[in-house]
């Protein structure tokens, strides 16, 4: 643990040029360091200042100023870490913020690794797992309503709710030990069908956190929507028009796009990566079926393939050998072109007409329709703003804990005879322990690292 009374230091703005760049220390010596690179205008050392105060000054060594700085002083516990926190904004140019860093580091700091300011904060008890998760989130957020949920769970939403769970199950778990230690007072068939209803109630609430888990997934990582025809029906025009701007290169040549094309796309709040490939054609030669392998890939990887049809022409073969390829994946058929007299027919042979919206790519008509049919189709579940973004960590600890709360209720409802009250406390202590690993309350380092290393460097 000495490792973590080391005061550390990090540039905590990104890099790059910026009006403001930020060096923080954390530690029992920020301020002693800080004292030593200090000078301020009013001769007062940031040791000796109060908490929670701003100093004009400037960095200096050996006589020489680097940075006319604010420094803020905020003393433990009331700070991010926990720890005596030292903020110093300097002016934000990449050579100048590394020179006070490595004054602060002549003077005994050491550099933070990715992370480090959280886990202390993690480790000093200020914020759960769940909550520095969520710091992550913040920064990466990528929706408004990716941003407001994140938020929500630094607030401690998604705590509280398995807080709730673990309390309940700890109360249940008191009673089965007690039925153990103290077996003359049999618990008999009443209490064990309180216990299985008790159990149930648990479950149920535990389900419901873990459908808002898996819709938070896909708020967080998006899905990965391709886009898929024969040449020249007008995908890239699309892809256009749903970023509203022209990224992909776009001809009335067939075989224009050689290369898949991949965008981030904010859809309504749904976070999309919106993938451009080549059009479905015969290879004729080793662009072409290097380019059409690249196709396939991304059709592979979608969540959703929008199926691209040009409806100022024909159905034709190579458009029906597409429609198989892709109708094993969920799809929306975009018949486009719409602005042109429509030529097209025997759609709804192959699609279902909920499935089929027209577009003009190129017009931008039926846009906005395609973009609520995508959202619809991932919006079946509850609500659209989950109270937080859990992970595929939480997912799988939420889903272990869910199969032990179901075995211990089996055990008690299908046992004939003697209640093996033993197995059911077994299955309420496993499950207990993998929601006090989505907190935190159990970790090891190995689950430590693997969080902390997802961090920037100056979290
Ligand atoms: N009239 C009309 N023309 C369109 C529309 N969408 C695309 N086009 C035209 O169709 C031609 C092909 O468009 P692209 O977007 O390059 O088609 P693509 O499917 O990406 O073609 P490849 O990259 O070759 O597979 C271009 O001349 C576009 O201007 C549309 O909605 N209406
Ligand atoms: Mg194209």
């Amino acid at each position: 643990m000495n490792e973590e009374r080391e005061t550390i230091v990090a540039i905590s703005t990104s890099p790059g040029e910026g009006g403001i760049g930020i060096v923080r220390l954390s530690g029992s010596r920020s301020l002693t360091i800080a004292d030593r690179i200090f000078k301020g205008k009013n001769g007062l050392k940031p040791s000796k200042a109060s908490t929670h105060t701003l100093h004009y000054g400037c960095i200096a060594s050996n006589g020489e100023v680097l940075d006319e700085v604010l420094l803020t002083v905020m003393r433990a516990p009331r700070t991010y870490t926990r720890e005596d926190v030292v903020e110093i904004n300097c002016h934000g140019g990449i050579i100048l913020l590394k020179k006070v860093m490595e004054l602060t580091l002549r003077e005994g700091a050491r550099l933070a690794q990715p992370g480090e300011f959280t886990k202390r904060a993690f480790l000093n008890g200020r914020i759960d797992l769940t909550q520095a998760e969520a710091v992550v989130e913040i920064i990466r957020a990528k929706t408004e309503s990716g941003l407001r949920s994140a938020l929500s769970q630094l607030w401690g939403e998604f705590s509280k709710r398995l807080k709730q769970v673990s309390e309940k199950l700890t109360e249940l778990l008191a009673q089965v030990e007690a039925s153990i230690d103290f077996p003359e007072e049999d618990i008999g068939t009443f209490s064990a069908d309180k216990m299985a209803e008790s159990i149930a109630k648990i479950t149920s609430v535990l389900e419901e956190l873990l459908a808002t888990a898996k819709q938070s997934r896909l708020l967080r990582e998006g899905i990965t929507i391709s886009l898929a025809g024969r040449p020249n029906v007008g995908k890239s025009t699309l892809l256009n028009s749903l970023l509203e701007r022209e990224r992909a290169i776009v001809t009335p040549l067939p075989g224009t796009t050689r290369d898949t094309i991949e965008e981030f796309l904010d859809i309504d709040g749904l976070p999309a990566r919106l993938i451009d490939t080549a059009g479905i054609r015969k290879a004729k030669n080793l662009i072409d079926r290097e380019s059409i392998r690249r196709t396939r890939l991304a059709l592979r990887e979608a969540d959703l393939i929008l199926f691209v049809l040009d409806g100022s022409t024909p159905l034709s073969g190579a458009d029906t050998e597409i429609a198989e390829e892709v109708s094993k994946k969920k799809t929306l058929v975009v018949i486009n072109k719409i602005d042109l007299p429509m030529r097209i027919n025997k759609v709804r042979i192959f699609f279902s007409s909920e499935d089929i919206v027209s577009v003009s790519a190129k017009e931008g008509s039926g846009i906005s329709d395609l973009k609520r049919a995508i959202v619809s189709l991932f919006r079946g579940v509850p609500s659209p703003e989950p109270a937080f973004l859990a992970n595929l960590r939480h997912q799988t600890m939420l889903e272990k804990a869910l199969r032990c709360l179901e075995n211990a209720h089996s055990l008690l409802t299908t046992t004939a005879g003697e209640i093996p009250l033993e197995l059911i406390a077994f299955e309420l202590r496993d499950g207990l322990r993998s929601i006090g690993e989505v907190t935190g309350e159990v970790t090891t380092d190995d689950i430590l690292n693997e969080i902390f290393s997802r961090f920037c460097i100056g979290k």
